[in-house]
């Protein structure tokens, strides 16, 4: 305990992971102070993105605004989600939340919390969190800030800065991007959650019916991404395919940047784009060095901002044209500005990516790398980050999980004239609807 001209004031903890203070927050912060002296750990940018409220100003401002708030006595920085090692560091006597943690994934958060204090006798009190129109609208216009297309593009940059590795899932829809906005899982005490959107030229084709063959135009490909970006905030990464005529690349880079968009990424190709996934059993033709650096140069002089990225993307793996010409192109690609390298591959065995992000990073420890493991995907991110691997995209998994599902269903209906043995593994439309916002 601390003491103050004699009396005995209890050390009161809580801990903030907003940019913005409303009602919700001054109500933790009286009630708290009526306890004794108050301590507000500010979560670190890391953890805040792990808890899905990533921030719009720094640490430093953050910490400077809650320290100008009537009752707050002092700021420290709070490192994790979990709450042991601070409540190991500080000892409060008390810590103060709302009641709004003793469900859902943040349940393991408020257990960790409490096994901590009942180390040494120190007591968790909740009270209860403030619904009204005023928070409502407070949480609402962070988020739609988030939504904004300055913040938005900016945010994959400092996703790259901020964590290990960058975790990618693809979204064809509005609701896809809902899923992918909004999942959130508990595991070994911890959050986690995907950081962005790919919008994958395949998906994006098959959900029309199409084939992946740059059929789809790009009109229709930003139709899905306004889709995508009315409904979330996380950052999206665009499937460019060969990024088209270098004098069309320029304008829908503009294009892109002025939406929001972070990065498009555009492969070597050229001329009737096929998948990678078939490789070389079908015929494909790679760009030369020389023509895909300009229309990367051309793209890197179209952008107005440093936000937006353009990665380029190497096919020498899927063509089989061997190892050195991928490193070859990686080196020529980001000399011609291009702000990233995708290396793809479709082995079952991740060692040739392995082998090319090691050889890569002995020359540049800088430039983002980005991987797909679609083929070989038994490697982890973990791995993948331990050879440099900066993004990872899970390119086609959300499609593929949902088709197998909805043609049984088909199957089923047509096979028992009636929908009732289709229902036991059918969502109720309830569960889907609640991942919709209403304003
Ligand atoms: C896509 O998702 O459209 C891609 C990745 O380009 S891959 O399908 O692996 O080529
Ligand atoms: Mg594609």
């Amino acid at each position: 305990m601390t003491k103050i001209r004699g009396c005995a004031l209890k050390k009161v903890y809580t801990c903030f992971t907003t940019d913005i203070i409303h009602e919700g927050h001054l109500n933790i912060i009286r009630e708290a102070s009526k306890y004794g002296k108050l301590t507000i750990g500010a979560l670190s940018d890391r953890a805040l993105i792990r808890y899905n409220r990533f921030p719009t100003i720094s640490l430093e401002e953050r910490m400077a605004l809650y320290r100008s708030i009537e009752g707050v006595d002092d700021v420290t920085v709070q490192d994790d989600m979990t709450y042991d090692a601070v409540i190991e560091r500080l000892r409060p006597d008390i810590v103060i939340h709302g009641d709004n943690w003793k469900s859902g994934p943040e349940k393991a958060l408020r257990d960790n919390c409490i096994a901590a204090l009942e180390k040494y006798g120190g007591q968790l009190i909740e009270v209860g969190y403030t619904y009204n129109e005023t928070v409502s609208k407070a949480d609402l216009q962070l988020k739609e800030k988030l939504a904004m297309p300055e913040y938005r593009r900016k945010r994959l940059r400092q996703l790259i800065e901020m964590c290990p590795i960058v975790k990618i899932m693809e979204a064809h829809s509005g609701l896809t991007g809902l899923i992918t906005e909004k999942t959130v899982v508990e595991k070994n005490g911890k959050l986690d959650q995907f950081d962005g959107m790919w919008v994958s030229s395949l998906c994006d084709s098959t959900d029309r019916g199409k084939p992946d063959i740059e059929l789809v135009d790009m009109t229709s490909r930003l139709r899905t991404i306004n889709d995508i970006m009315e409904v979330t905030t996380k950052p999206i990464i665009l499937d460019g395919d060969t990024g088209g005529l270098t004098e069309h690349f320029v304008y829908n880079v503009r294009t892109l940047e002025r939406m929001g968009v972070s990065a498009v990424i555009i492969e070597d190709k050229t001329g009737l784009k096929k998948n990678s996934l078939f490789g070389t059993e079908v015929s494909q033709t790679q760009d030369s060095i020389e023509n895909f650096c300009a229309k990367i140069s051309a793209g890197t002089r179209a952008k107005l901002t440093d936000d937006f990225m353009i990665i380029a993307r190497i096919e020498s793996l899927i063509l089989e044209q061997g190892m050195d010409d991928a490193l070859k192109r990686a080196y020529a690609f980001r000399d011609a500005g291009a702000d990233g390298i995708m290396i793809h591959s479709r082995k079952k065995d991740p060692a040739e990516i392995f082998e090319f992000c090691d050889s890569f990073r002995r020359n540049d420890p800088k430039t983002p790398i980005v991987v797909v493991p679609t083929s070989f995907n038994s490697v982890t991110e973990e791995e993948l980050s331990g050879h440099g691997v900066n993004i990872v995209i899970y390119a086609n998994q959300l499609m593929r999980a949902a088709f197998p599902v909805m043609k049984k269903t088909a199957e089923e209906i047509l096979i028992n004239h009636r929908a009732y043995e289709a229902e036991s593994h059918l969502m109720p439309f309830k569960e889907i609807i609640s991942l919709i916002d209403e304003l």
